[in-house]
């Protein structure tokens, strides 16, 4: 087996192309006309430090809102690509381990592999980041086929993306919520020195995300975007949720990399690749490893350590943080939303 032990992820290669001044302008034009629409655009300054804007029914971090725009209008993924999509906080970091896991398993060895020396978000690369560059990157010179990730809702994707194949994780909104606050102040204590804003306050985020108003929100039209077009095209848009996942890894494992086009031969299963698979994403084992610890790997601007996507992992620790009221009234949000699609949350 080919073992490549200095990978290093090839999205830098995206900004590589020669390119010529007219490009440059190009780019330059392109990126300021977004950054003037995304300056008329309603700012909620009451999600710090994210201060998400609402775009097409949505609200997008402000930082991402041009890129997001950019995705809309200049991202032409190959039929072959592959989207890993999610609401922010509902399993993209793991679903994005185990999807680069399957499809590279014939590259890399797993004593040897790049999940081991790389997080997860290094491996896959997130578009809003790759599009927030001021420069159209040129996926091309990428490997055929290339995972990509994104928070966008199925309505913001191009028309291109959707003939991509799209997994997209959902989990328990209670769950999202308490993760996504504390990815919130995560966010802001590693901003802390640009950004004075203060503690998101829990009960005023709950109220806001009840509304649909978070990073990212509406969490359930997001879900229901992606869960219509898995019924519709089950075939292009796989559609799993963190707790049937945690239940069940090893089944879902196998259903991904069906999905993905490279199902589990005989040998693999006898010799129990899956289930090495498996404990290679758990997150016991990525949250053990050097390169995930909180001294290790920041994000780009953002300056946080690859720590802050590992918290507990864990179904239903919601109860440490809502109150009974509190989650019945997500509970009956969920259930009045979500009604008459066959989606539910058990
Ligand atoms: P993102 O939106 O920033 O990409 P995302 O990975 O979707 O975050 O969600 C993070 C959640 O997934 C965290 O949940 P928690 O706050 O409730 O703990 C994180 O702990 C969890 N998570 C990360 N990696 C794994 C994994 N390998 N297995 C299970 N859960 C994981």
């Amino acid at each position: 087996m080919a073992t490549l032990p200095n990978y290093a992820p090839p999205f830098s290669q995206c900004f590589l192309s020669p390119r010529t001044q007219e490009d440059i302008e190009r780019d330059e034009q392109i990126y300021n006309s977004y950054e003037k629409l995304t300056s008329q655009l309603p700012i909620l300054h009451d999600w710090p430090p994210f201060n998400p804007q609402q775009y097409q029914s949505f609200w997008i971090p402000a930082k991402f809102l041009p890129a997001c725009m950019a995705i809309q209008s200049h991202f032409n993924p190959r039929s072959s690509d592959i989207l890993c999509v999610g609401s922010p906080k509902t399993g993209s970091t793991w679903l994005k381990a185990l999807s680069f896991a399957v499809l590279h398993r014939h590259s890399f060895s797993l004593s040897d592999h790049p999940l081991l020396t790389n997080n997860p978000h290094k491996c896959v690369p997130f578009l809003e980041l790759l599009f927030s560059h001021r420069t159209i990157p040129d996926l091309n010179v990428l490997p055929s086929p290339t995972i990509f990730a994104t928070h966008l809702t199925a309505s913001l994707l191009p028309q291109s993306a959707l003939s991509c194949r799209i997994v997209y994780v959902c989990r328990d909104p209670k769950d999202t919520f308490v993760s996504l606050w504390h990815f919130t102040e995560r966010l802001r204590v590693s901003l802390s020195t640009e950004d004075k804003s203060e503690r998101l306050d829990l009960n005023k985020a709950f109220q806001l995300f009840s509304q649909g108003i978070s990073p990212g929100g509406s969490f359930w039209d997001h879900a229901l975007g992606y869960w219509k077009e898995s019924k519709r095209r089950p075939e292009k848009v796989l559609f799993l949720k963190y707790e049937e996942m945690i239940e069940d890894p090893v089944i879902h494992l196998r259903k991904l990399a069906e999905f993905m086009g490279c199902p589990f031969s005989m040998e693999e299963e006898r010799d129990g690749v899956v289930e090495d698979i498996v404990k290679l994403c758990s997150f016991d084992n990525l949250t053990e490893l050097e390169v995930n610890k909180d001294n290790n790997g920041s994000f780009e601007e953002t300056r946080l350590p690859a720590s802050s996507f590992f918290r507990k992992g864990k179904v239903g620790d919601w109860v440490n943080y809502l109150s009974m009221e509190m989650a019945e009234k997500l509970d009956a949000i969920t259930k009045e939303k979500l009604h008459g699609s066959g989606l539910s949350f058990s």
